[in-house]
């Protein structure tokens, strides 16, 4: 399988994050696409290749102009300010406030993000256009044939929405691919967001739509992160009513639980005929991940590749979230091996 990966991952290397009560290292760190590449080369999992520049249009069909123009130029008015620590935002526009965007760094900030997870440093900007530009050239190698591809995106993507960075994540990576297949000529395409956490972006971004279909197992956001969005009852709406599907699971779910879910997502994406299957791959339903509570083992990455395998669409794997850094090359490997073993015997 081919991997697009960019080195410009890197340049995006928050300091810290609040959790529990304590500023701690951020657990989204570049060691992770590090890992994961090492694991594609020493399992020979094929060509790795660096992205294409599309520009900044493709991003445009998901994020608004003003959005990426407040992204693109956030440092440089932090750096004007004469900060250089990172800058997170700490105000939003919750209820009883007004959803008015101030003219201030800060009060701007506020306004296009919901928590502050997502920090922006000098070359934050850079790495999500680059982490946007690999998943739109993986896209692009399916588009020209290719059964499958994974793209190595650092940062994540899945919490995006059009105007709100969050939850480590800036440029909705997939939902920003999903839409090139479209505008390539794909008629319909499904999303499977199988990453722990829900993908509240990438729902918002289809909710009122019927030519992407989303569907995400995730831990049941009552109790977890994102905590606002992910609930059972979100099916879409308008002509998207009938398109979205969630699969909210406890604390301490393992892969018999899981993979339950899984199907009933699978037999969704089925019904649906799509052209294109777009995976948010995330592995922090890894047993040992630092930040979340279900129970998978590495072994159990192969059977989700091959269940995932088994819907015989082109597939995008899109990287997402896992942050037990020295299982995440295994665990997210496992997956595209998985897939692959389960296309190459034709089952
Ligand atoms: C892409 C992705 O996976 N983003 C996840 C963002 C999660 N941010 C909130 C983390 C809250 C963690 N609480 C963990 C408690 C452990 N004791
Ligand atoms: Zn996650």
């Amino acid at each position: 399988m081919l991997t697009i990966y960019s080195d410009d991952h890197r340049l995006h290397h928050g300091r810290c994050e609040l959790i529990d009560g304590q500023l701690l290292p951020c657990f989204e760190m570049p060691s992770r696409a590090d890992h994961v590449l090492e694991r594609v080369q020493a399992r020979q999992l094929g060509e790795v290749r660096g992205p294409t520049d599309f520009g900044r249009a493709p991003l445009q069909r998901i994020h608004s102009a003003a959005y990426l123009d407040f992204f693109e130029g956030a440092w440089a008015r932090w750096a004007q300010l004469g900060r250089d620590g990172d800058l997170l935002p700490f105000t939003w526009p919750a209820r009883t406030l007004r959803a008015l965007k101030p003219t201030s760094l800060l009060g701007e900030l506020g306004y296009y993000s919901f928590d502050a997870g997502a920090p922006i440093t000098a070359g934050t900007w850079q790495a999500a256009y680059s982490a946007a530009q690999v998943a739109l050239t993986a896209q692009a190698a399916i588009e020209q044939g290719a059964p499958a591809a994974f793209a190595l995106c650092r940062p994540p993507g899945h919490h995006a929405a059009a105007e709100v960075m969050g939850g480590y994540c800036y440029l909705n990576n997939a939902a920003i691919a999903a839409q090139a297949f479209l505008d390539h000529g794909r008629r319909k395409v499904a999303i499977l967001d199988v990453d722990y956490h829900h993908g509240n972006g990438t729902q918002d971004i289809f909710y009122a739509r019927n030519d992407v279909l989303f569907a995400s197992i995730h831990g049941d956001p009552q109790a977890e992160f994102p905590f606002f969005l992910g609930y059972a009852d979100e099916t879409g709406e308008g002509a998207g009513l009938g398109y979205n599907f969630n699969y909210p699971l406890p604390a301490g779910s393992d892969w018999t639980a899981w993979s339950a879910a899984l199907d009933q997502a699978c037999e969704r994406i089925a019904g649906f005929d799509a052209d294109v299957l777009v995976v948010s791959l995330g592995v922090d339903t890894f047993k040992d991940d630092p930040i979340s509570q279900f129970k998978l083992d590495s072994s159990d990455y192969l059977a989700m590749g091959e269940r995932i395998a088994r819907l015989g669409k082109p597939t995008l794997f899109v990287m997402e979230g896992g942050y037990a850094v020295a299982e995440i090359g295994i665990n997210s490997v496992n997956v595209l091996e998985g897939f692959q073993r389960a296309q190459s015997s034709g089952a």
